[in-house]
This record gives C-alpha cells, sequence and structure tokens, in this order.
C-alpha cells in the first residue's frame, strides 16, 4: 500500500514537471520582462479537456487577474511571447524546458478587448499553426526556446489581451486528456488601426468542445493533417470607424457585418445568447453542439 501510494505520487510529480506557462514579453526583440504579464492561477499544469473544465474560467488567462502594466505594441510589431516549462524559469540542465518534447500539438494566438476581460464573444484567433510535413507547432516552440512569435495586427488603438495557448496532444486519443495552457499578455496598441472586435467573435468558454477532431485525436496514428479547433483567423473582426473610437466602432462593425454576413468552417453560428452571423460558408452547416454553441462544420 506505502509502495504503491509512493508510485502513484512520484509518477504524478514526473507529469506535474513536464508542464509550461507564459512568463515574458518581447516587443520587436526588447524585453519588457514580466510587465503586462498575467500569471497561472494553478502554475505550470494544464487545463485537461473535460467539457466542465473547457468552459471554465481557466480558459480566459488561466486563471489569472489582471496585473498594473501594459507593454505598448503598435501594429506590425512583432511581439514575442516567451514561455518556460518553469516559473521562474528552471533554466539550463532541464531537458523539459520549454515543455517536454511529448507534448505535441498547435499553437494558437487570440486577441480580445481588455475591457472584455475576455469574456463573452470577446476572442478573435489572428494566428494558429498545427502540423505541416510531420511537424508540430511545438516542435517549433521547442527548437526556438519557448517563443511564440506574433505580429500585431491593424487593431483599434487602446488596450488588449494578447492569449496565446498550447493545446499538448500526447494523451489526448482519450477523451478529456488533451492539455490545454494559455497565458495572456496585457498590451496597449498605440497605433491607431481599423480592426475592431465584432460580436461575431469568440467566446473561449465555449469554442472548445472535449470531442472536437481536434481535440479528440490520437498524434501517433501517422496522420498527416490535423484539423486544429476553433474558428477562422480573423474571424470576428469587424471595421472600426476610426481610430479615435475602436470600442464604439466595435459594436457597430460586429452587429452590422456579423449578423449579416458568413461564419468560416469551424466558427460559431448560434448558441443562446449569441447574436452573431448564423449563416455557415459554403461546405459547411450549422450544427447545434449544445445550448450555448452551434459550430459551423
Ligand atoms: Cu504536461
Amino acid at each position: 500500500m506505502k509502495t504503491s501510494t509512493f508510485l502513484t505520487l512520484a509518477v504524478a510529480g514526473k507529469l506535474a514537471a513536464a508542464h509550461a506557462t507564459f512568463q515574458e514579453i518581447l516587443v520587436n526583440g526588447q524585453s519588457s520582462g514580466r510587465t503586462g504579464v498575467r500569471g497561472s492561477s494553478n502554475a505550470n499544469n494544464p487545463i485537461y479537456s473535460t467539457s466542465g473544465n473547457l468552459a471554465s474560467d481557466m480558459m480566459i488567462c488561466k486563471g489569472g487577474s489582471k496585473v498594473s502594466g501594459t507593454v505598448n505594441v503598435k501594429s506590425g510589431d512583432k511581439v514575442t511571447l516567451q514561455w518556460h516549462h518553469n516559473d521562474p524559469s528552471s533554466g539550463s540542465g532541464d531537458k523539459d524546458e520549454p515543455i517536454a518534447q511529448s507534448h505535441k500539438g498547435p499553437i494558437i494566438v487570440w486577441v480580445a478587448t481588455a475591457a472584455s476581460e475576455g469574456k463573452g464573444n470577446a476572442w478573435v484567433k489572428i494566428q494558429q499553426s498545427g502540423l505541416n510535413g510531420g511537424r508540430w507547432a511545438v516542435d517549433d516552440f521547442i527548437s526556438s526556446g519557448g517563443k511564440i512569435d506574433v505580429t500585431i495586427p491593424n487593431l483599434a488603438a487602446g488596450d488588449y489581451l494578447l492569449r496565446s495557448e498550447i493545446i499538448a496532444l500526447h494523451e489526448a486519443s482519450k477523451s478529456g486528456a488533451a492539455q490545454f495552457y494559455n497565458g495572456c499578455a496585457q498590451i496597449k496598441v498605440t497605433s491607431s488601426g481599423s480592426l475592431a472586435i465584432g460580436s461575431g467573435a469568440a467566446n473561449i468558454q465555449n469554442v472548445y468542445s472535449s470531442s472536437d477532431p481536434g481535440v479528440l485525436f490520437n498524434i501517433y496514428g501517422g496522420s498527416s493533417s490535423y484539423p486544429i479547433p476553433g474558428p477562422a483567423v480573423n474571424a470576428g473582426f469587424g471595421t472600426s470607424s476610426g481610430g479615435g473610437n475602436g470600442g464604439n466602432g466595435g459594436n457597430g462593425g460586429g452587429s452590422g457585418g456579423g449578423s449579416g454576413g458568413t461564419v468560416a468552417k469551424y466558427g460559431q453560428c448560434g448558441g443562446s445568447g449569441y447574436s452573431g452571423a448564423t449563416q455557415c460558408e459554403s461546405g459547411s452547416t450549422c450544427t447545434k453542439v449544445n445550448d450555448y454553441y452551434s459550430q459551423c462544420s
């Protein structure tokens, strides 16, 4: 009995040591240190892909609360989101830095207004990478030492949350066993762009389901392609009415463009409280997932 308890703890400890957290923001290669980095409320542990977890507040900035700083960026800037295995970085000799080799899967980057605090139809996916030529996004992430590079879109001026996300699929052939990691950077866009977040943006608390083909997925089956879950890149952007008034522009663009437009494959097309577009792009149909979420698939 004692031995089996000890072994269980040892195995759990080993698994827990193999994860990752978001820790540092760089703009065009210049580090801002931990300024603007929201911490995680469960250290480097994953969010396992049960339906309850995928609808939880952990999906918003890993449960971390607002911090006082923001990092200034302009559209076109290259922002690097630096992750590490341990918090703080455990440095050289750590074979699981920045994440264990086993943790293969996609990497996705989202943006929301800071005012939304990530709640509701707040998130536009701006970048994603899955499986390309046999190489996973996480393989590239490991080679780069835990860096996720993203180019700031032509956003209206204002405060935003930039959320990078890793889905580790090494156990994802079992339902509820994909590991979700995410972390938010608090950024202030100082340039005056034309993109605003419309009401057709995704709700990160219902955008994934534990049975999505990209969440319940066997990486050992020799697949040459992988369906990245969630909406299309840039789905949910509307047009700002002007650089100076990004907030109002967002509302206008969202309800006008949203309900009249079409939804990309894997985007939301219905559900309780949803007011965006309901017409799926050609080749996909709107399918009810649950009372709160229907998806073009
Ligand atoms: Cu892990």
